[in-house]
């Protein structure tokens, strides 16, 4: 990693977090947890993330007790507190991350201290993004607290075909496997896993699913009908450390009765043809006079100040999407925003200055002649030939369809690919490797809203270099609430849901040319890169199909 560090004895971060948190004792030169009992001075270790003294605290503790008494009867009881402070809105989650690298470290102290045969797992459980998803931080939180939380965890990592999961499985001994996943595709392949599972006769293993696209719906009625063994949702980590906790003491049940499922409803959007076929019925969308660009064909761009990149940051999904800073429940709105200003906002400002050298922020973008065709929209190739993309049209209401925000004989569409670069990336999995699970979750949080930012900076330079800047809102607020002339389409979401779609935009902007590939399973790399598609019509919103 290229970031200078400065060489500290303690996480300055951590101190700016500390000194306005009220939920924890500052870690100062005096020992708070001084005339504590040993067993309560552990906890507090636990609970308020101090890693100070603690080996000198075990150290004590072992005078007394055996490394696995201290593990499960002292330390497992803190990170139980932690669980309910985070449960009932009173701590936060970076928090609660750093509770669990306390954990950690205690253990790694305690475990060569361990009698060899000592089986100190309260349960196993095989953890892997499914076959063709990228997606990682989800599934390593699940790593992070179940591990931390008495049980024994085998994370085999992201694009896991179930073969590779059922070989973790068998060759750990494991008590459940724990598939994840953001794509709705990844919806569909956990069926399938669950269908081979079934096939293979392995379905003893009680099997938990987590990730974006799937509703609980979908797992306790559709799946749990056609798996033969216990299928069970977590909304997130802590579900599935309860469903863990409730495994291991033989109360969880996971079934539905024969017949309970619903019919298996769950689809895709793309595997409904009769949205993308044109019955000559149009939206309302009225046709208009498309601007002209300045030049057509692309353009790439790899020196950007990223500072003024980072001004297009939404704080709001930086700080209650990504690092995931809750309202307290004895806090009013206004309260919470102070809160957030007086004690997150100096975190982001310190990382903007530490992650700078991280970033390698990349555009690349183009302006193409093009028409619409019923669904589809035809864009002309200044290097030869034509590149077709097919959309939903909505059902009901105004019956939208992306190709409409185009005029039938001749408009233009823009098309962008930003990334901010692979270093981020290696530089938050060094951090989950070495256990820094705080910073982790930090880090991560500002790749995708440094990417997320550059793909919005970007936008508005295109607006303002194609002419349409005629609608610019005053405020950042109004910015990220899209209230600007024209929309930005991603593929993949619900306007334009084909993820396929990449391959055209790669064959009409090359963006191999800044290093972002594109896998066979359409997903980009590096990872924190994004498309899109721009409109330049007014009336042009995002919409959602059904
Ligand atoms: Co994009 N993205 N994205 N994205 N992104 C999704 C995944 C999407 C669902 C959004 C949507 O449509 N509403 C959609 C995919 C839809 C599809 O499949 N068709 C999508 C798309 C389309 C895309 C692009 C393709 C868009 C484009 O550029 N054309 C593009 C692809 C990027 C690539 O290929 N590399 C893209 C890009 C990006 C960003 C770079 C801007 C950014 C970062 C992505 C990343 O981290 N790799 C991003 C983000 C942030 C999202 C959303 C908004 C949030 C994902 C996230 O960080 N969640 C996402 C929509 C969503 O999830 N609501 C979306 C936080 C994370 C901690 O939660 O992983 O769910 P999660 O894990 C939770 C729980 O689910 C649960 O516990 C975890 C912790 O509490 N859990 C388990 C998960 N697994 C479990 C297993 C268990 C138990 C619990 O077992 C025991």
């Amino acid at each position: 990693m290229s970031q200078p560090e400065r060489r500290c004895t303690y996480d300055p971060l951590v101190e700016l977090m500390r000194r306005f948190e009220s939920v924890r004792p500052q870690e100062t030169a005096a020992d708070p947890l001084e005339g504590l009992p040993i067993e309560d001075r552990l906890k507090r270790h636990i609970i308020d993330g101090l890693k100070k003294n603690l080996e000198r605290d075990l150290e004590e503790a072992l005078k007394r007790y055996r490394p696995l008494e201290i593990v499960n009867d002292i330390l497992l009881d803190g990170m139980k507190t932690v669980g309910e402070l985070f449960g009932s809105g009173q701590m936060q989650l970076p928090f609660v991350l750093q509770s669990a690298e306390v954990m950690k470290a205690a253990v790694r102290y305690l475990e060569p201290r361990m009698e060899k045969s000592a089986e100190r797992s309260k349960g196993s459980i095989v953890l892997a993004t499914v076959a063709g998803d990228v997606h990682d931080i989800g599934k390593n939180l699940v790593d992070i607290i179940l591990s931390n939380n008495g049980f024994r965890v085998v994370n085999i990592g992201i694009k896991q075909p179930i073969e590779s999961i059922l070989k973790a499985a068998e060759e750990h001994k494991v008590d459940a496997i724990g598939m994840s996943g953001l794509l709705v595709k990844s919806t569909l392949v956990m069926r399938e896993n669950l269908l081979e599972m079934n096939e293979r006769g392995v379905h003893h293993y009680p099997v938990i699913l987590g990730g974006a696209a799937l509703t609980r719906a979908y797992v306790e009625e559709d799946l749990r009908a056609l798996y033969k063994g216990r299928v069970y949702y977590a909304q997130d980590a802590f579900e599935g450390l309860r469903i863990m906790e409730s495994l291991a003491n033989g109360q969880a049940s996971g079934t539905s009765p024969v017949g309970a499922g619903r019919s298996l409803s769950h689809r895709l959007p793309d595997s409904e043809p009769d949205l993308y076929r044109f019955d000559g019925v149009r939206s309302d969308v009225q046709p208009v006079q498309p601007p002209t660009p300045s030049f057509l064909g692309t353009k790439r761009r790899d020196r950007f100040d990223i500072f003024e990149i980072y001004r297009y940051i939404n704080p709001v999904a930086l700080f209650r999407g990504q690092w995931q800073y809750r309202r307290r429940p004895d806090q009013s709105n206004p309260e919470f925003d102070r809160w957030l200003a007086e004690n997150v906002q100096p975190i982001f400002e310190r990382l903007q200055r530490e992650l700078a050298p991280v970033f390698q922020p990349k555009v690349v973008w183009g302006y193409f002649r093009c028409r619409s065709e019923g669904n589809d929209l035809v864009v002309a190739n200044p290097e030869g030939g034509e590149v077709r993309f097919r959309f939903p049209r909505q059902r009901d209401g105004r019956r939208l369809c992306l190709a409409d925000f185009f005029r039938s004989d001749e408009d233009y569409v823009a098309f962008q690919a930003v990334t901010v670069g692979p270093e981020v990336s290696r530089y938050e999995r060094g951090l989950f490797e070495s256990g820094d699970y705080r910073r982790y979750l930090l880090v991560h949080g500002m790749g995708v809203e440094t990417a997320e930012a550059l793909a919005e900076y970007w936008h508005q330079q295109i607006r303002k270099e194609w002419g349409i800047d005629d609608q610019e809102p005053e405020s950042m607020k109004l910015l990220f609430s899209a209230k600007y002339r024209g929309a930005r389409f991603s593929f993949g979401y619900p306007a334009c849901p084909n993820l396929e779609d990449q391959k055209g935009l790669f064959e009409l902007l090359r963006p191999e040319r800044i290093g972002i590939e594109l896998t066979e399973e359409w997903m980009l790399s590096p990872e924190q890169s994004t498309t899109a598609l721009i409109a330049h019509h007014p009336q042009a919103k995002y919409f959602n199909i059904r």
